[in-house]
């Protein structure tokens, strides 16, 4: 327990039907007495009309302006209609839910409001609740207690974020995955593994060969391969974690002209960016998120690459050359005179498209490079879907992305993987290195953190949660 009782508006705010105020520590219980009358029993809830007996008119924020009103007494009526402005101290009425330590999200006593939406009612709740002795709760503050409670690990704590981040299904359910503990599990599993083999060593040194059972050293390269494929299956399961966290850029190039903003369009199925005959349309990056097979795609639209005066165009295309070294997949739209020299550099994270195949005159190229596309009858929309799904698919199984290291878990495996031994000829030095491999793998399982780490994590969390 860490003390004080905490508040905040968990809900996002702006108008909507419900919000909700959570109320978390010793004196949840006794905050939601004074505010909802009686409390409901663990686990249960109850309709109440919310009243804060010590409001004024005006004293709080938000208010000024509002004539004085008088401060009448309790209504005996529950029903929230009765409410009058002769009755101030009546804030709304709604759900109360009570959850008691250690069996709530925080693992202490957790009161939770549900009252209107909207931008007055949630907040004179959240007044209330101060008033009644609970202080306002920092950024991600529940979560942190929870972790403090041992209700979350680090790695869990870190899965909500993403869950509350996520932008696609795919992504959440990688997030929910995290939340599960299962990433958790499949480290520890490798962990352990890795032990098993660097203690069979340990013991293997120490007995005369002699002692050994017959194909002992076979079952030592078994038990090393097997490792080590579980390590690739880790890492592919990292990679596309930080991919699904962080989406993937997905930048549109090409000469000036050759139908980029069009493009845009009709992958987001609106007009966002402006299309014009006018060769240099776009000057600037005009970006859109976009679900691609699961995958949230940070979709750009760029300055048509050329030799420019124009120094805003000139910028353009600077940015523009910037976003296609950081892309993960650049779309290249070229024209029927550019077909030739590109269909050559086509390397993995690069599409090439022929874009307004509908003017292209029979009979068309049949080769599958470039892809033929148009955005007016949006012939081939289909199929370059597919295929940046296809490169994102590839990209995160693939083993060049040392950038996954932005995961503390992905870190270790990635360390951990270089420090495993080449083959277990040698026993003296695969059984240093496997036991190094597992001091590294054993430091994000050793649940020790540092104060900024935890800092660090719980500050990306919004108030309330
Ligand atoms: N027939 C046909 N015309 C297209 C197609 N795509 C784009 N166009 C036309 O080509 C012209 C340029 O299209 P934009 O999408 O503005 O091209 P852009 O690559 O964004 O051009 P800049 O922003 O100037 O670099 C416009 O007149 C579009 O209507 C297509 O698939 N078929
Ligand atoms: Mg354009």
């Amino acid at each position: 327990m860490t003390g004080d009782t905490i508040t905040a508006i968990a809900t996002a705010s702006g108008r909507g039907g419900v919000a909700v105020i959570r109320v978390s520590g010793p004196e949840a219980f006794a905050v939601a007495e004074k505010i909802a009358g009686t409390v409901p029993a663990p686990g249960r809830f109850r309709f109440a009309t919310f009243r804060d007996e010590e409001r004024r008119v005006g004293s709080c924020s938000g208010e000024a302006g509002t004539p004085p009103l008088r401060v009448g007494p309790a209504p005996s009526s529950e029903n929230p209609n009765s409410q009058t402005p002769q009755q101030p101290n009546i804030l709304d009425a709604g759900l109360v839910l009570a959850f008691k330590g250690p069996h709530s999200y925080t693992g202490e006593d957790v009161v939770e409001f549900q009252c209107h939406g909207g931008s007055v009612a949630p907040r004179r709740v959240l007044e209330a609740c101060l008033r009644a002795g609970a202080r306002l709760a920092r950024r991600g503050e529940f979560t942190e207690r929870a972790f403090l409670n041992g209700r979350l690990d680090y790695d869990q704590a870190e899965s909500v974020l993403d869950l509350i981040d996520a932008k696609t299904d795919r992504a959440a359910a990688a997030a929910l995955e995290g939340l599960s503990g299962r990433k958790t599990r499949a480290l520890r599993s490798l962990y352990d593994s890795v032990l098993t083999l660097s203690s069979t060593v340990e013991h293997a040194l120490d007995v005369d060969e002699g002692e050994l059972p017959g194909g002992f050293a076979e079952g030592l390269e078994r038990e090393l391969g097997a490792i080590r494929t579980a390590f690739a299956q880790a890492l592919v399961r990292a990679r596309e974690g930080k991919m699904l966290r962080e989406g993937a850029l997905v930048v549109l190039v090409g000469a000036p002209n050759a139908g980029k903003s069009s493009l845009l369009n009709a992958l987001l199925g609106e007009s966002r960016a402006i299309v014009s005959p006018i060769a240099g349309t776009t000057r600037d990056t005009i970006e859109e998120w976009l679900d691609l097979g699961g995958w949230p795609v940070r979709l750009v639209d760029t300055a048509g690459l050329r030799e420019t005066d124009d120094a805003i165009e000139a910028e353009g295309v600077r940015r523009a050359e910037d976003l296609i070294a950081k892309a993960d997949v650049v779309v290249r739209l070229v024209g029927v005179e550019e077909v030739e020299e590109v269909s050559e550099v086509e390397d993995v994270s690069e599409i090439v498209v022929l874009s307004k195949c509908d003017l292209l005159s029979t009979p068309r190229p049949s080769s599958p490079v470039p892809l033929l596309l148009s955005s007016k009858t949006g012939e081939g929309l289909e199929a370059l879907r597919r295929a940046i799904v296809a490169r994102l698919e590839a990209k995160a199984a693939s083993g060049a992305d040392a950038g996954a290291a932005s995961d503390r878990l992905a870190a270790a495996l990635l360390e951990a993987q270089a420090l495993l031994p080449a083959d277990m000829g040698d026993l003296v030095l695969a059984g240093n290195a496997l036991a190094r491999a597992a001091e590294v793998l054993g430091r994000p399982l050793g649940a020790v953190y540092s104060a900024d780490l935890l800092d660090a994590l719980f500050s990306r969390f919004c108030v309330g949660k």
